[in-house]
């Protein structure tokens, strides 16, 4: 599956849509047991979360984003499918959460490419499911640290603590990707998708048991004038660094 939406994969309310959509088809395609996620847009794997989403709309509208932005991280994380994101470019916030929702990462040696969990620098908070992705794959202390300061990271210095798992030259991401997924498939399906499960099914859970508590916390928290006032300083820093 090729992200294209240009100039950045911004995942806005259309593109998680039409995302979950295609998962949805995917896994229900009995032919289809593996699924690689990467970009079609140069340099950009996915930008994150569409800021303009979160800015200047109704309580409503925040709350269906949100509920889309958890179906999204549902169906990926709890896929049965074997998951490879290659990562062909940055990957800031939201797009790093679907690179860590995959089974495998394999990420290009490119040291202009960056990828982490910044939302520390916009003012904003991880919700506790980001996080928990972020701790099931780097572990506490990792995480804890570089949720704090809302690093991104370079990919070396994301392979070295093992937020990506390779990182190969761009001209061999699908050659490695395929070679990935081939290695996975070779497995029976069933015992890897219960071994996934088990992994995995505990935090699932916590957002499902949680579902509207957490998009009433969102609504609450990003309707704040001063959490306002911090995205729209950030998308005015993103046009600043343009000219
Ligand atoms: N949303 C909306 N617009 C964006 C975004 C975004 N995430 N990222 C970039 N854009 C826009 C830019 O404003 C710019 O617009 P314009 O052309 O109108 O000026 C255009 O896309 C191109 O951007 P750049 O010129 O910056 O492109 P570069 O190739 O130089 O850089 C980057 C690409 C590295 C991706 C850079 O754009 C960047 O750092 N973007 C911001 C990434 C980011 O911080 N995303 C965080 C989003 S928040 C999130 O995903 C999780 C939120 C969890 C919510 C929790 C709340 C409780």
């Amino acid at each position: 599956m090729k992200f294209k939406s240009p100039p950045v994969n911004s995942l806005s309310l259309d593109f998680i849509t039409e995302l979950c959509i295609s998962l949805e088809k995917l896994e229900n395609n009995r032919e289809c047991r593996g699924v690689i996620l990467t970009s079609a847009v140069p340099n950009i794997f996915s930008s994150g979360l569409d800021i303009t989403e979160m800015c200047g709309k109704s309580m409503e509208h925040y709350a269906e984003f949100w509920r889309a932005v958890q179906e999204m991280w549902l169906r990926l994380y709890g896929s049965n499918m074997v998951t490879v994101a290659a990562v062909n470019g940055s990957s800031p916030a939201g797009g790093c959460l679907i690179a860590l929702s995959c089974d495998y990462r394999i990420m290009v040696q490119n040291p202009k490419f960056i990828i982490g969990l910044n939302e520390a620098q916009l003012g904003i908070v991880a919700p506790f499911w980001f996080k928990d992705t972020f701790v099931n794959t780097v572990g506490h202390r990792v995480a804890e640290r570089s949720l704090q300061l809302g690093s991104l990271h370079s990919a070396s210095e994301a392979h070295k603590f093992g937020l990506v798992d390779e990182l190969v030259p761009e001209e061999k991401l699908q050659e490695k990707a395929a070679a990935i997924m081939a290695q996975w498939l070779a497995l029976p399906d069933h015992a890897r998708q219960l071994t996934k499960s088990m992994m995995r099914k505990a935090v699932l859970d916590r957002l499902v048991a949680h579902r509207e508590e957490d998009i009433q916390n969102f609504v609450n928290f990003i309707s704040k004038e001063s959490i306002q006032k911090s995205l729209r300083m950030y998308m005015e820093m993103l046009k600043k660094k343009k000219s």
